[in-house]
């Protein structure tokens, strides 16, 4: 069996989800790969018939600050399914890239426990940035389109599970 390089050829439920409320968070750091990335989630989203009203867009600085723009988000808007996160994180000269990936992926990881709703990790964490391009809609797809993916596959899944009450 080929070995699968991305996410992107998972299939994306395509059915019931018209009013799923989904926020978006993109961080404007390396702006150029976060906007394809929103791209790629946003598209992803429509075409499996997710409302375009139902989608609550939002920019935060840097990445640092993806989880607690979340954390806010899903305080303000009680009825909001899930959160996508996106940012590009490029390691630079100084160790302030393994800071602010680790403090990211646990900071998204925790509201999406607190919340119990799905906070979905959609940053990419790169040495360089052709890396960074190359899975922003390049050779190893986009991870905007995975990140959307993994949101509505944990939301059915999230829905299966609370209607088993
Ligand atoms: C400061 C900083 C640096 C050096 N690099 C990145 C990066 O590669 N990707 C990213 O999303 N953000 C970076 N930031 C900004 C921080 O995430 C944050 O916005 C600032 O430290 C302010 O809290």
């Amino acid at each position: 069996m080929e070995k699968k390089k991305n996410l992107s050829q998972i299939s994306v439920p395509h059915t019931d989800n018209a009013n799923f409320k989904i926020g978006i968070i993109v961080s404007r750091w390396n702006e150029e790969v976060t906007n394809a990335l929103k791209e790629g989630a946003v598209s992803t989203l429509v075409e499996a018939g997710v409302a375009k009203n139902n989608l609550l867009l939002f920019d935060v600085p840097g990445s640092f600050e993806l989880p607690s723009a979340a954390a806010m988000l899903l305080d303000a808007n009680e009825d909001l399914d899930a959160v996508i996160c996106l940012g590009c994180i490029i390691q630079g000269e100084t160790r302030h890239f393994e800071f602010i990936a680790q403090a990211v992926a646990n900071g998204i990881a925790k509201v999406g426990v607190e919340y119990t709703v799905p906070v979905i990790f959609g940053v990419l964490t790169c040495n360089t940035p052709q890396q960074a391009t190359d899975r922003a809609g390049g050779k190893h797809g986009n991870k905007g389109v995975e990140a959307a993916a993994s949101c509505l596959q944990m939301l059915h899944t999230h829905k299966q599970m609370y209607n088993r009450k």
